[in-house]
């Protein structure tokens, strides 16, 4: 069994941690609370990850808490050995959360953790409502790294996921029959410059430039960019944590630069529960197993 990592030996473990983002104090009965968590799935929004957990709720009838984080950044469900957390938009709310979320988890004694990112993203090749599981992370430089600056210095992370985990979630969406792709996933620290949009408020390149750089990353095995992904592959490494990426794509970026979501309300919404549906049936066979 193996539990999650942390690495700090300024943590005082006489003094009950205070998670300040989700207002929760690290006492033995709340840490109790968390020793059965197994699986931590994420995604940016609140009102999207309250529906997962409740959606997963009804499917797997496991009985959903009310919301366990006690600040208005982030919201948490826990549905038996599954919590249900939203990260917000970018790297620096992802790693609030992550940075949190991993004490907790440290202190609950926790063991055998996987956490799975549930997100949306915008595609690169691939027609809008594909569902991409990512088998790397690229930042905006196209390495495999995440970049912290601390203390005026640049540090470089490995940003790995866990391949076993990427190809088990890639065959579980083939059985449901969803479109999918395995593929790499590059993220941004922006949404409109970052990714080569030209509908920003500001643009200095050309269309061609903007597709010469989409096409570069096709032929680079990149399939969708989101935001997050780089920041989340390098924290679950760095805990050991097993970590998989599974995206819905709203826009092929070869085409357009925005979904539409206010023209088809409702295909999008069919679009961003698919890879809600491909995890949910992964947690449902896994949780069965562990009964048996
Ligand atoms: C996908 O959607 C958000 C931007 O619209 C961002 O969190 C991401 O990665």
């Amino acid at each position: 069994m193996s539990r999650v990592k942390i690495s700090n030996p300024f943590l005082d473990s006489n003094e009950p941690d205070f998670l300040s983002h989700f207002g929760i104090t690290c006492t033995k009965e709340i840490c109790q609370y968390f020793n059965d968590v197994k699986f931590v799935c994420m995604s940016g929004s609140h009102g999207r990850i309250q529906l997962y957990a409740e959606t997963f709720h009804r499917e797997a009838r496991i009985c959903l808490s009310e919301n366990l984080s006690k600040t208005d950044r982030y919201v948490m469900y826990k549905t038996g050995p599954v919590l249900w957390v939203n990260h917000g938009m970018g790297i620096p709310s992802l790693s609030i959360m992550l940075n949190e979320l991993i004490k907790l988890l440290y202190y609950a004694e926790a063991t055998d953790v996987t956490f799975i990112r549930v997100g949306t993203s915008g595609g690169i090749g691939v027609e809008p409502g594909t569902v991409v599981v990512s088998s790397g992370v690229l930042n905006e430089l196209l390495e495999p790294v995440l970049i912290l600056h601390v203390m005026g210095e640049v540090i470089k992370l490995d940003a790995i996921l866990d391949k076993n985990l990427c190809d088990e979630l890639y065959e579980f969406g083939k059985s449901l029959c969803i479109p999918l792709e395995k593929g790499i996933t590059m993220s941004t620290d922006d949404f409109y410059e970052g990714q080569a949009r030209l509908n920003g408020a500001f643009c200095n390149y050309t269309k061609s430039d903007k597709n010469n750089f989409l096409k570069k990353l096709y032929s680079m095995r990149v399939r969708n960019m989101e935001m997050e992904g780089v920041c989340f592959a390098s924290i679950t490494h760095r805990a050991g944590i097993r970590g998989a990426i599974v995206c819905a794509t709203f826009v092929d970026r070869l085409n357009e630069d925005l979904a539409r979501k206010d023209q088809a309300p409702n295909i999008f919404h069919e679009y961003e529960m698919r890879p809600f549906k491909v995890v949910s049936t992964y947690l449902i066979e896994k949780l069965e197993c562990n009964k048996n």
